[in-house]
């Protein structure tokens, strides 16, 4: 599949500003890719299909986590991570992407995980400071990815995670093991 014809697959799939948004990861995750020496091919692909998921009913994102045996706990999260592990799984399905490193770039794009690969890294940071993005603190992130693509991941992790804790909303403990991992225990 190239570029024109996973856009159009995807497109199908998301609204208007979701696929603007789409667009923007995608050209952003090249540019990271390129700047560290990940594949930008891979990368491109990835960002295409990353929020292929985004607007499944929640009923249907349940029943595939549980008869594809993913992670139960994510059930005892919010709804909003389940897109992540669904899209990687209707990537394969009904896309048929295949490359597993892309895959897990989906499936890992909204927790992240403990020893993110450089490709998960990517897309990630290029799914929180694409062009379309305001978070508060994007800003301090976009300039750590002009040069050190752990500390961009870092500062994104914790402006989410601080961001959840202000709306007392609970941390899913995957994001907290993955920024766990990027920092040193001494
Ligand atoms: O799908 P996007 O909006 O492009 O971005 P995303 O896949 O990073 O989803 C972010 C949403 O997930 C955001 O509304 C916050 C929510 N969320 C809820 N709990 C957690 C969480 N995100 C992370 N990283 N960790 C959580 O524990
Ligand atoms: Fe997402
Ligand atoms: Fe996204």
């Amino acid at each position: 599949m190239n570029r024109e014809e996973a856009l159009a697959c995807v497109k199908q799939q998301l609204t208007e500003h979701r696929y603007i948004h789409t667009i923007g990861v995608m050209n952003t995750a090249i540019e990271l890719a390129e700047r560290f020496g990940a594949d930008s091919k891979k990368a491109e692909t990835a960002a295409i299909f990353h929020d292929y998921a985004k607007f499944r009913p929640k009923e249907e994102m349940k029943q595939i986590i549980i008869r594809e045996n993913m992670p139960e706990h994510l059930l005892s999260y919010n709804p909003e991570l389940w897109h992540a592990p669904v899209g990687a799984y209707l990537a394969e399905q009904e896309a048929g992407i295949t490359d597993g490193e892309v895959l897990d770039a989906i499936r890992f794009h909204t927790s992240g995980r403990p020893d993110m690969t450089l490709l998960d890294k990517v897309i990630y940071v290029a799914d929180y400071i694409e062009p379309g993005r305001k978070f508060p603190g994007v800003d301090d992130v976009r300039e750590l990815a002009e040069t050190d693509l752990n500390q961009a991941l870092i500062q994104s992790l914790k402006n989410t995670m601080i961001f959840l804790m202000k709306k007392n909303q609970p941390v899913f403990p995957d994001t907290f093991a993955t920024y766990n991992s990027l920092v040193s225990a001494n």
